[in-house]
């Protein structure tokens, strides 16, 4: 039942490229009869189809971007009738409308292979029990890793999110030798195992943790947790769900299933499109879906790909973890904060007297943006000893600023003090809105 496939995964280079250069062609002009905002776009550049003859052409093409799903919605980007559409999945996002995208069986059954493409190189099969704990529903996350798990011929546990005491009892009645969830889910739940004392009673091996950016340290505090090895996965609802690409059992970047998705690497700023290596703006072209397709979509995600060999034999491009979204950027006092930086900070300076559960808040008072940081300390390192606190959250301000060239007041608060997420973590609160 594994769906091994070694002859795709470890394609050599060259033999990518010319599947790549087959499929986008005939992706263009299929997308140019059928998806009118493409259409437009390409008549706008003054392109046809046959411009395109392979990925040396694709810098050509116009981008897409998350507006568009917003103005042709609900169906309007869709490429397949609706009867030819068996499911559709949709993210809230931040702000206005949700998007909404939809799927072909030939689209389930891809999403599928490239979900177990990653199990199978975890050394997961038919004897496994996947617990899914992503959310189940328009979200991507849980019925995405549920297709993988049963590709493979594992037996899958949908429990979908929430519930923890279930979701540790549910584990240790039935087995579970893979978890799926949020990285901070996991940790949460890697809390809530010491505390039962369970750990010892768990059978668990592997998880795989995406939607959500999370750190080399987090890794390392959720396995220690779990007793597992955790790998990242990576997707978006517009592209695919998770899957997009996953980490092999090396841990070091994630394989991006070349054959599915083109990824490029562009200035978010000049759109220009830089050379392997550098970070910018992820954008990807979905050369096989059916129902939704996208060309060059701008995914708002920071990264880096690399091409180096990887060694477990996979061909396939990697991608690091990504660091953050364009729009998940705050302007503090004028200068550009990522919260996975702050999330670094933290996990360096105090690794164990700390939990990755922090909190930015952000307001502006008399003009000024005001710059709040609540770290929870760990049960283990608790103290309620006035001056060793202060030298802490000193400590901390002086990391922040030489990470981030500005002063931010830390508190220290207590443990278990910050509301736990079941999905993804909601680490930023900012009050600014309206009062510019
Ligand atoms: O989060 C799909 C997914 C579900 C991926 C389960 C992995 C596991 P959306 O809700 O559309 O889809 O959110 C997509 O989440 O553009 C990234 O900003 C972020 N993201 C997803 N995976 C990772 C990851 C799902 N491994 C957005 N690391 C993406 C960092 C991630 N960020």
């Amino acid at each position: 039942m594994a769906i091994r496939t070694p002859e795709i995964e470890c394609m050599p280079r060259d033999q990518i490229k010319k599947l790549q250069d087959e499929r986008l062609v005939a992706q263009v002009k299929r997308m140019y009869e059928r998806v009118e905002c493409f259409r437009k776009r390409m008549d706008e550049k003054g392109l046809t189809p046959e411009d395109i003859h392979g990925v040396d052409d694709l810098h050509l093409l116009p981008f897409s971007y998350k507006s568009d799903l917003r103005d042709y919605y609900p169906y309007g980007l869709f490429a397949e009738p609706m009867q030819n559409i068996v499911r559709v999945h949709a993210s809230s996002g931040t702000t206005g409308k949700r998007i909404v995208v939809g799927y072909t069986q030939n689209d389930l059954d891809l999403w599928a292979e490239c979900v177990a493409r990653m199990m199978n190189g975890l050394g997961l099969d038919e004897k496994d029990f996947v617990q899914v704990s992503y959310g189940y529903g328009l979200f991507t996350g849980g019925l995405g890793a549920h297709g993988g798990a049963e590709r493979i011929g594992a037996t899958v546990i949908p429990t979908s999110s929430g519930n923890t005491a279930l979701q540790i009892q549910t584990m240790i009645d039935f087995g579970s030798t893979a978890l799926c969830c949020t990285p901070s889910y996991a940790m949460y739940l890697g809390e809530e195992v010491q505390r039962m004392g369970v750990k010892d009673q768990l059978k668990l091996k592997v998880a795989i943790l995406g939607a959500e950016p999370w750190s080399e340290d987090m890794r390392l505090k959720i396995e220690e947790a779990l007793g597992v090895k955790a790998y990242d996965i990576y997707g978006l609802s517009e592209i695919l769900g998770p899957g997009v690409s996953g980490e092999c059992e090396c841990q070091c970047g994630m394989h991006v299933w070349e054959d599915h998705f083109i990824p490029e690497i562009i200035d978010p700023d000049t759109c220009e499109v830089l050379p392997i290596g550098a970070t910018g703006e992820l954008v990807f072209t979905t050369i096989t879906k059916e129902g939704f397709p996208l060309i060059r979509y701008r995914t708002r995600d920071i990264c880096t790909l690399t091409d180096e060999p990887c060694a477990c034999g996979r061909t396939h491009i990697r991608m690091r973890k990504p660091s953050g979204r364009t729009d998940d950027m705050l302007i503090i006092r004028g200068v550009n904060v990522f919260p996975s930086q702050i999330e670094e900070v933290l996990l360096k300076v105090y690794g164990d007297a700390i939990t990755p559960n922090y909190q930015i808040i952000v307001d502006r008072v008399n003009n000024n943006d005001t710059f709040d940081v609540n770290v929870e300390m760990s049960e283990a390192f608790f103290t309620d000893d006035v001056k060793s606190i202060e030298k802490m959250e000193r400590t901390i301000t002086e990391g922040l600023r030489s990470m981030l060239g500005i002063g931010a007041k830390v508190h220290l608060v207590n443990p278990k003090s910050i509301v736990r997420s079941e999905g993804k973590a909601k680490r930023v609160i900012d009050n600014r809105k309206g009062k510019m």
